[in-house]
Formats: C-alpha cells, structure tokens, sequence
C-alpha cells in the first residue's frame, strides 16, 4: 500500500502540475481577447467554488444530522423542503447559467469573434495540413511554415481553411480558438500586445501526429516584421559553392521538388511546407525539431524516425548528395 502510494504522488503530481508551465496558457493573456477569455474564466471559478462550497457545507450538514428526523434545523416541512429544491436546483442554476451566458455573448465574443472586414492592418492566411501550418502573406507572394510572424500592437485578421482533415488553430495567449472546417473559411482576430513568441497547437485531433503539429505566433517591432517580410516576399537565394550547387540539383532532381516549393524555380510541390527560406526558421517538422544542420540532416535521411507517420518519405540519399542537399538547404536565409 505504502509503495502504491509512493507511486501515486509524482504521478498525480507531475500530472496535475504539467498544466502550470508557462508558454501556452489561456491565463495567462497577452491581448485583449484574451485577457477577456480569462477574466471570464477566473469569475467562473469563482462562482463555481462558492456553489461547489455550498453544495459540501449541505452535504456535511445531512451527513452530520443524519441521525435526526427531517431537513436538518428545518424539521419536517413538505413545502420548505420542495422550496429548496426550486431555490437550489432551479433558479440557482438558471441564474448563474444565464449570467455566463449573456456576459460570454455580449462582453467576450465582442472580442474574440471575426474582427470586422477593413477593421485590420493586414491580413494572412494559414492552411492546416496533417501536420503543419501553411502561412501565406496576403498581398505577397510570401509563403512560409509554423512560424508565424506579426507586427506588434497590430491588429492581423487570419483567415483559416484546411488542406485536408479539420484541424483547429489556437494560440491561447492572444485569442481563443478557430477550427478548420473542409469547405469553410474560418476567421480570427491576432493581435499581441508585446513582443514575443506565443506558442499554438493544434487543438482538434487530426491524426496519428496531432501532437506534433505545433506553431508559434512571433510579435516583433513593426520594422522588424517589414524587414522579415521582405525578405521572405524575395525567391530563393541562388546558391554560391559548388556544393550548393550539388545540393541544389539533388533537390530539383529528386521527389523533394514534387512536394516542396523554392519559388523562383522549378521546384513547385505543394505537399509540404515551403523551403523558400527554410532558415528564417527556428524548427522543423512543426516545431518537433530544432532547425540545426545535424537535425536537418537527420530528417532528411530518416523523417519518419523523427515523426512518425509525417506525410515525408525518406529518401534513399548517399552521405555524399546528403551533405550537399544541407549544405543547399543551410544557404536558404
Ligand atoms: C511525398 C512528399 C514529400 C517529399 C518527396 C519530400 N518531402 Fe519534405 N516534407 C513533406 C511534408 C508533408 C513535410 C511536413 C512534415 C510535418 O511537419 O509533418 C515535409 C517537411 C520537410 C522539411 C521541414 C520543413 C519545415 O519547415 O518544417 C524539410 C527541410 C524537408 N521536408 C525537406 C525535404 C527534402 C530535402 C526532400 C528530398 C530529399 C523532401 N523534403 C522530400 C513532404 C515531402
Ligand atoms: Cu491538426
């Protein structure tokens, strides 16, 4: 019994606790949709422990008196006892309920629903896929993967559509979520009010690697963000060494250039993410893996050890067309 217990506390524990680490919670909010989601939330609470409270403090009540005739202090009285039940088991819960609800419609959803049409600074376009985020900068020929720039303090309407499955995006530190419907076009408000990288998940299951479509939202200085949107607005950089020249080949030679595209050449697959300017990026594989040259290596040879069951087969390369396809890859800035 002792060491069942023993066992039980870090299992409890550490499952009760892993919801306390920072990074991608909706408590802790940084715009205004957000910060209504969890004002509501935390007034929720509240409500809910004094009602919770109240129903224990009852209990304990009965439990105490159980010995006694009738309602305890009360006595033997039909109507009163009928009385309580209409009181707390009626009009309690209605009101309760119903405040929620008219606060949640009428206060939060202003904020968190679709911002209204010409009501943003700019607009982007993110398509799920099983299993990552296709960006797209309206206006640009910008496409990227997982890592989603904007401007700070800068109100960004995302619209959102599917590839394939219904996927669900949610960053929970600046707005609540927004599924992905096949056939449908969902939209919502991003906006950050300090500069910074919230993290988002996927939050509708959507196959065997749900878990690892991650993204992240990266608020930064609005002239940080025209640099970076430049930038990735440009076609892919030529490539300068020989062996980039290798690598370059292998890619336009090889299945890589049926499923990815590096626009401003041949390589046009809409598969996967875009590579265009793969190292403006600082993962892989929708935040699985860290974007370092011995991990981009490694997906390379063996994507399906890194995630199982991605929609990337591995090729059968040598270490030699390898190497030059990293060396390729490492010079997309
Ligand atoms: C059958 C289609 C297919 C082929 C062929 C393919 N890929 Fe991919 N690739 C994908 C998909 C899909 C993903 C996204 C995987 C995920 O995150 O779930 C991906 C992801 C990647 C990524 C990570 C990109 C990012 O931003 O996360 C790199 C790099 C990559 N592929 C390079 C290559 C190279 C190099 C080749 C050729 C050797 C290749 N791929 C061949 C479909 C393909
Ligand atoms: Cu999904």
């Amino acid at each position: 019994m002792a060491g069942r217990l023993r066992l039980l506390v870090p299992i409890v524990c550490s499952t009760a606790f892993a919801g306390c680490g920072g990074g991608q919670s909706p408590l802790s909010p940084k715009s205004k949709p957000a910060h209504d989601i969890s004002t509501l939330w935390w007034w929720m609470l509240a409500v809910a422990s004094v009602v919770f409270l109240g129903a224990v403090f009852m209990i304990t009540i009965a439990w105490l008196r159980r010995k006694r005739e009738g309602l305890p202090y009360l006595g033997r009285r039909e109507n009163v006892a009928n009385g309580l039940v209409v009181v707390f088991g009626l009009l309690v819960p209605v009101a309760v309920l119903g405040v929620v609800f008219v606060i949640a419609n009428l206060v939060v959803t202003k904020d968190t629903d679709a911002p209204a049409a010409g009501s943003t600074a700019m607009s982007i376009h993110v398509i799920g896929h099983q299993w990552f985020w296709e960006v797209r900068y309206q206006g640009t020929p910008a496409v990227t993967a997982n890592e989603i720039h904007i401007p700070v303090r800068t109100r960004v309407d995302v619209a959102v559509n599917t590839a394939d499955v219904i996927h669900s995006f949610w960053v929970p530190e600046l707005n609540r979520k927004i599924d992905m419907i096949p056939g449908q076009t969902g939209r919502i408000l991003l906006y950050a009010d300090r500069p910074g990288q919230y993290r988002g998940q996927c939050a509708e299951f959507c196959g065997v690697q749900h878990a690892h479509m991650a993204m992240k939202v990266i608020a930064e200085p609005a002239a940080t963000f025209r640099g970076w949107l430049a930038n990735q607005s440009r076609p892919a950089r030529a490539p300068t060494t020989p062996a980039q020249r290798l690598g370059r080949q292998t890619f336009l030679t090889t299945a890589c250039s049926d499923c990815h595209t590096l626009r401003g050449t041949a390589a046009r697959g809409v598969i996967g993410p875009d590579l265009t300017h793969l190292m403006s990026r600082s993962t892989l594989a929708a935040l699985t893996i860290p974007n370092r040259p011995d991990e981009l290596a490694r997906w390379i040879l063996d994507p399906q050890h890194v995630k199982p069951g991605n929609k990337m087969p591995g090729l059968k390369l040598d270490a030699a067309e390898t190497r030059n396809l990293v060396d390729f890859l490492e010079s997309l800035k």
